[in-house]
């Protein structure tokens, strides 16, 4: 049997799942693309993953890969070119890339204004279709541990991030070396959702900025083919998971049922069997009526593993 696809479950107007499909475009992949809904129920998915809430999700086979750090881990196992994964930030922009997936992410939505904001949701969900993505986005948040900055102080940090950046561009192309990489995508998406959700270019006061936006955007999505559903599930019904990494000498719980939770936000757990501890993941295994059993990785970053 042929060695299954790379599916990536996303919706258009998702900042990380942009990260994502900008890796894939560097890394001049094919990929197969599964629309999600923009907020759960998931049904192409949840299935798959037992219910991690978050998107993107990445699926190969019976392989379910769940947060970004790991996807990109996924696909520069793929693809010949460097700067592909969070090992390759430097130290000198290691602060910039982590205010991107926190603080500017954030402050990338809360610092527009609230009509902007409002047009821009009934653009795109309409008008129950808005008022059920606030509401659940609020209680998302509500659930989680971050408090993230709200109206001029969101503002402000999205400016503040905007001018360091601009500084950072002055003296280099992209922040990754002459082409962009995971540090330039990670950067990116923020200003990306920005972007979509004002309507607005970058301000012009930011050359560098703008100069550089251009050039991550020109990178494109590699070569996506639209996929429904069932293809992934077929996917995960006909694969074995793949055998799985060796795991640390001492691990808490190896072999036994956990829950896995991201700890700072969406924090729905998934519950398996962990079948395997490395530096960088955590393995769960999940067998399911549907598909036979399924292994779901997750980071160790920002989540946390407990016993059932
Ligand atoms: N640390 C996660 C964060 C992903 C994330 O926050 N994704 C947003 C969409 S861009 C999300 O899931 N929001 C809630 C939702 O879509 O249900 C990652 O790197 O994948």
């Amino acid at each position: 049997m042929a060695d299954p696809r790379f599916i990536l479950h996303h919706y258009e107007s998702s900042p990380y799942a942009e990260k994502i499909r900008l890796l894939l475009g560097r890394g001049q992949q094919t990929w197969g693309s599964v629309l999600s809904p923009a907020m759960p129920p998931r049904p192409n998915i949840d299935p798959l993953s037992g219910g991690y809430r978050r998107i993107p999700i990445a699926q190969v086979g019976a392989d379910i890969f769940c947060d970004t750090a790991i996807i990109s881990l996924e696909i520069a196992g793929r693809s010949s070119q460097s700067a592909m994964t969070a090992a390759s930030v430097t130290d000198d922009m290691s602060a910039l890339v982590e205010r991107a997936e926190s603080e500017v992410f954030f402050s990338a939505i809360a610092g527009v204004k609230p009509l902007k904001l409002i047009a821009t949701l009934l653009r795109l969900f309409g008008p129950f279709g808005m008022i059920r993505f606030v509401k659940d986005r609020g209680r998302m948040m509500k659930s989680g541990t971050v408090r993230p900055a709200q109206g001029d102080k969101a503002t402000a940090i999205f400016d503040r991030f905007l001018a360091d950046l601009d500084a950072m561009l002055a003296s280099k192309r992209c922040l990754s070396g002459d082409e962009p990489g995971y540090a330039d995508f990670t950067v990116y998406h923020p200003i990306w959702l920005n972007a979509l959700v004002t309507g607005n270019g970058i301000d012009a006061n930011y050359a560098q900025v703008s100069r550089w936006y251009q050039q991550v955007a020109g990178v494109g999505h590699g070569s996506r083919e639209e996929l429904d559903a069932a293809t992934a599930f077929s996917e995960a019904k006909d694969n074995e998971p793949r055998p799985v990494p060796e795991s640390e000498s001492h691990v808490d719980y190896l072999h036994t049922q956990v829950m896995v939770a991201p700890t700072d936000y969406g924090c729905e757990a998934v519950e398996g069997v962990l079948v395997a501890q490395t530096p960088d993941r955590w393995i769960v295994a999940r067998d399911t009526d549907e598909f036979g059993t399924v292994h779901v990785h997750f980071p160790r970053h920002d989540y946390a593993v407990t016993p059932k």
